[in-house]
């Protein structure tokens, strides 16, 4: 049976896929582990009493489980990885948190108006750290397989790329090589092409009323 997932659908086309990176993670997570799953897409302006009901806080995504609605794609992806070990795409611990500080410093970075203000760099700073883990490991994560990591990682990197490019002309350095060898091999998977928004312009709608802040 399939697995019942709710996620974002896009602003203004509630019929079609939307923008929610968080989302995007749980759908990466479902093909790679080729997962059968039914979609529920929830416009976010108008949320429907269903899912308010068994989801107060009115976050997706949601999966169901057991007859549960389970919100955060950290919970939904750890359940996934117990409950479908068979293609197993756990990451090595020392490797989990590569990455991590990436997607904080992008909005930083993207929200902020003060082009001296150090948000640059920072985010700079930590691309080249995933640059050199890349050099020294890749060119995944955690090497030769995809895992877990790299599908939290990929949809972040895949707003940064599309909307520091819109609204700040500004894109990856070259000189990054391994994190552009990396992105490329993230977004052509079969599974990110599946599930990424149909039109960047649906990124670049779900950003703009944090840049225009
Ligand atoms: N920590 C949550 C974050 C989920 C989240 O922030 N989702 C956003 C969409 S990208 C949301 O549902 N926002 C509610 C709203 O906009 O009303 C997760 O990892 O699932």
């Amino acid at each position: 049976m399939a697995l019942e997932v709710a996620v974002k659908a896009a602003a203004g086309a509630p019929d079609v896929l939307g923008d929610c990176p968080f989302c995007q993670r749980v759908l990466l997570t479902l093909e790679e582990k080729k997962i059968p799953y039914k979609l529920n897409l929830i416009d976010l302006s108008n949320k429907p009493e269903w899912f308010l009901g068994v989801n107060p806080e009115g976050k997706v995504p949601v999966a169901l489980f057991d007859g549960k609605w389970v919100p955060d794609s950290d919970v939904i992806v750890g359940i996934l990885q117990e409950k479908y070990p068979e293609i197993s795409l756990v990451t090595p611990p020392e490797f989990a948190t590569v990455g991590s500080k990436i997607f904080g410093s992008f909005v930083s970075f993207l929200k902020s108006k003060d082009p001296n203000d150090g948000t640059e760099q920072a985010l700079l700073a930590e691309l080249s750290a995933l640059d050199e883990h890349l050099k020294a490991h890749g060119p995944y994560i955690a090497g030769e397989k995809v895992t877990a990591v790299d599908l939290s990682l990929a949809p972040k990197l895949y707003h940064l790329v599309v909307v520091l490019g819109h609204f700040k002309k500004w894109s990856v350095p070259e000189s990054l090589s391994h994190v552009h060898i990396y992105t490329k091999l993230l977004f052509s998977r079969e599974s990110f092409e599946k599930t990424k928004p149909p039109k960047e312009e649906f990124v670049i709608a779900g950003w703009a009323p944090k840049v225009n802040a």
